[in-house]
């Protein structure tokens, strides 16, 4: 079986969750480095066909889209069963949906300093950095979500730390063992803590400590390839099988649009192959590729008919 291919960026919280969940699961994966904004046409255009955000993982000719899908692959691929959402209890579904998108929001806005300025401004031109801050304004004015205030977010940051610091009763937010909940905390801390440099989160000594255990997993076994690389890789290999059991919606065999439901909205357009609980997946073709499976999580998207 060929390894995990991840496209993502250093400085990307979410792929850092993913890196640091690869680490724990100490698998061999191929990491891809993307810019941070589209246009990134061979992502963008011939393997995911529209959706635009980072990180996206690639096998082959099937490739998924969203962490939560990735950390389903991840579990899988591991056998550590609790690095996907749908092994765990509802309590770890509601906190991870939160601290992915609230939270992050707040961790985000919470990590201004000059350490990461220095760091952006170390890994783009002035002009790219210009165009970022322009995409990421305008995406979280199209967002169809209501993410929290400058003025909220700091205090949203310490009453999850303060809540993480009284669940840290063990080694992990939920018990001796890793979850999926571990990971989406603690990709958001990271970016103010390791990142930004900011030291208001050493007022919290078991949160310290869980972040240094996180962080000590490491990534796995890294090894970069270019884009071609992955392009190739696709357009040698075949999608997966569909299991009987994924077949039965009444939609499959019909042109259908998916898209995150809450920011940066955009669609991929193909033909819905499978469909469970869980997961779409849509096929759709490129010259560069042939035909490619890309999944999505059910959760956090919308599919529609396509016209
Ligand atoms: N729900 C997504 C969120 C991913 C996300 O927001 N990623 C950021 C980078 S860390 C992003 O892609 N932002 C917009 C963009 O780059 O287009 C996931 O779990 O993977």
């Amino acid at each position: 079986m060929s390894d995990l291919i991840v496209h993502q960026y250093d400085m990307s919280p979410f792929s850092e969750k993913v890196r640091a969940m690869l680490g724990y699961a100490q698998l061999p994966w191929q990491a891809v480095t993307t810019r941070q904004m589209p246009p990134r046409p061979h992502l963008d255009e011939v393997l995911v066909g529209g959706y635009r955000k980072i990180p996206v993982a690639q096998q082959g000719a099937d490739v998924f889209c969203d962490s939560r899908v990735i950390s389903a692959e991840i579990a899988r691929l591991s056998e550590k069963p609790l690095l996907a959402l749908e092994n765990c209890s509802a309590e770890i579904n509601d906190f991870v949906q939160r601290t992915d998108l609230d939270v992050f929001f707040a961790c985000i806005l919470s990590a201004n300093s000059k350490a990461l300025a220095r760091k952006a401004w170390a890994s783009s031109s002035l002009a790219d950095l210009l165009k970022l801050l322009w995409d990421r304004a305008k995406m979280g004015r199209t967002a169809s979500v209501s993410v929290v205030g400058p003025r909220q977010a700091r205090p949203m940051v310490e009453a999850h730390l303060q809540q993480i610091e009284a669940m840290l009763k063990d080694d992990f937010l939920f018990g001796a063992v890793p979850t999926n909940a571990d990971f989406a905390a603690y990709h958001g801390l990271w970016f103010i803590r390791d990142l930004a440099e900011r030291s208001f989160v050493a007022k919290y000594p078991r949160v310290m400590a869980w972040l240094d255990r996180i962080k000590a997993f490491g990534h796995g076994m890294r090894r970069d390839i270019g884009i071609e690389g992955s392009i190739q890789i696709a357009r040698d290999a075949r999608p997966r099988a569909i299991a009987d059991c994924d077949r039965q919606d009444a939609r499959i065999g019909s042109l259908v649009s998916v898209a995150p439901s809450d920011y940066g909205q955009k669609p991929t357009v193909g033909t819905l192959v499978g469909a469970s609980a869980h997961r779409w997946v849509i096929a759709r073709e490129h010259p560069q590729v042939g035909v490619v499976h890309v999944h999505f999580p059910v959760p956090g998207f919308s599919l529609q008919k396509a016209p």
